[in-house]
Formats: structure tokens, sequence, C-alpha cells
């Protein structure tokens, strides 16, 4: 069967090696919660403001026509990668660049472990999307994905707890590795546990979850991380319609981010 191309990979690895970090955001394809109309120009907004591609998942309500709107509707604001976060099966479609094949591996359920996956990866395979491999771990308090998925949440300031999931992902093969505080978490996972799992692992660590200042990314970059996930962040700016705030926040956290890298590397 033909190989996969890993284009999307290889632009992550790119700009984590050469820019020092890369940064993504999320939408959730709810129905519920995501206007289809605005999408276009929020993204445009992130796109200016420097993200480096656009995360499309969720833990609950799923409509495959919907998800494939609004990664229609990304597409047109921007030309970065649109890459699957799916919570189960109903979040996949053809219609990305990339998926994130992921497992959360402290779940306590086998089904969301390797079971949804299982059920969907030879489509996936015969469709020819490009995966990236994913270790998913949800710390305290675990959020809507932490719930849905039956984790046993990672204490977060443990993190010889981090370490020890982190360094059998690294050992397991996957591609790369993401510490997720939960969407809207009143704080991201600290960043002495970033530090410390960075530290040991080798492959690329994303972190998630509660990100909402330049300064709370930019530290989180100087920990370690390599790729910042936001996505609750803009929520805010969006139900006013306020795209102007959303790119020059973006610009902000962009601007502290790259410093940090910088001054890592000196
Ligand atoms: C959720 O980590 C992401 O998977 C984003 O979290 O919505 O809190 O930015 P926020």
């Amino acid at each position: 069967m033909e190989a996969q191309t890993g284009k999307v990979k290889e632009y992550l690895i790119n700009l984590i090696t050469e820019q020092g970090f890369a940064h993504l955001s999320l939408i959730d394809p709810d129905p519920l919660k995501t206007d289809i109309k605005t999408l276009p120009k929020l993204i445009q907004a992130l796109d200016k403001g420097g993200t480096s591609g656009i995360l499309v998942g969720g833990s609950t309500a799923f409509d495959r026509d919907f998800l494939d709107a609004v990664i229609e509707a990304i597409k047109t604001g921007t030309s970065k990668p649109v890459i699957l976060f799916p919570g189960n099966i109903a979040g996949v479609t053809k219609k990305a660049d990339a998926l994130f094949f992921l497992s959360p591996l402290n779940s306590t359920n086998h089904y969301y472990i390797v079971r949804a996956q299982a059920i969907a990866a030879p489509i996936i395979k015969m469709w020819g999307l490009e995966t990236i491999s994913l270790a998913y771990l949800i710390f305290e308090p675990g959020g809507t994905a932490g719930y849905v998925a039956e984790v046993q949440p990672i204490p977060k300031k443990k993190p010889e707890i981090a370490i020890a999931f982190a360094t059998a992902a690294e050992l397991f093969g996957f591609d790369m590795v993401y510490l997720e505080a939960g969407s809207g978490a009143p704080e991201p996972i600290p960043k002495e546990t970033i530090y410390a799992v960075s530290k040991f692992v080798d492959i690329p660590i994303i972190t998630g979850g509660g990100i909402k200042t330049p300064t709370q990314a930019a530290e989180l970059v100087a920990a370690g991380a390599d790729i910042i996930v936001q996505g609750t962040k803009y929520e805010e700016y969006l139900a006013r319609g306020d795209f102007a705030s959303i790119e020059k926040i973006m610009s902000e956290t962009f601007v502290a981010m790259k410093k940090a890298s910088e001054a890592k590397k000196k």
C-alpha cells in the first residue's frame, strides 16, 4: 500500500527546529457552539497573527457533515495545515491535511486507548490521510476530554508520573506527546512539569489547556514545550466579532514565544 508522505509532520518538525516552536489553534467542530459563518474571519486573524496551523476536534457533539463544512470554512481563511484532533471515530474525515492518530494513554477504558482507533485505522490507511501518532496525556482536573475518555488524570505537580507516561510514549514509538490540562482549564500545566518532561523525553512535546496569556505561552516554550495549543482564549472576542483583537493577541503571543525560544538558544 502507498506510503504516507508525512508532509504535515515534517512542516511541524521544521518549525520546531527553525523557529523554536509551533502554535496550533483549536476549533471545536461542535454544531451546538461553533458558528460556521464567522470561521473564515477568525482563521484569517489567527493566520495573520502567526499561528502555525489549525486543530479541529472536540470531545462531545459530532456531525460529520458539519465537520466537513468546518474544514472547508477553515481552508478559505488559511493555507496552513488543518489537523484532526478527534475525540472519537466521528471526528475523522479525509478532508483534513493530517490526523493526530492519538491514544489517551492514561484512560482506564481500552475502547479509548486502542479499540476506537482500530475501528478507524483501515479506512484512514485506505484514504491515504497523513497520520501523526500522538500519546495524549490528560492531567487533572481533566476537563471534558478527561471525563469522556474516562482517564485517571495525572496530577499536575507530580512530574515523575508525567515523565513515566511520556517516556513510555517515546519508547512505544509515538511521534509526539501531548500534555493536556483540559480545554478551558483554570491554569495550564505547570512549567516545572513541562521542564521535567522535556529534560527526559526526546519526542516533541505539545501542551494545551488553560493557556490564556502571551506570558504563559512563552513560559511554557521556555520550559521546553515544542507546540502550544490554544482554543478557548479567542472565544470571548469571537462572540463580539472582534477579529482585530484576535489578530493582535495572537501576534503578541507569537512574539513572546519567539523571544522565549531565542533566549533558550543563548
Ligand atoms: C484543548 O488544550 C486544548 O485540547 C486547548 O485548551 O481551550 O483551554 O485553550 P484551551
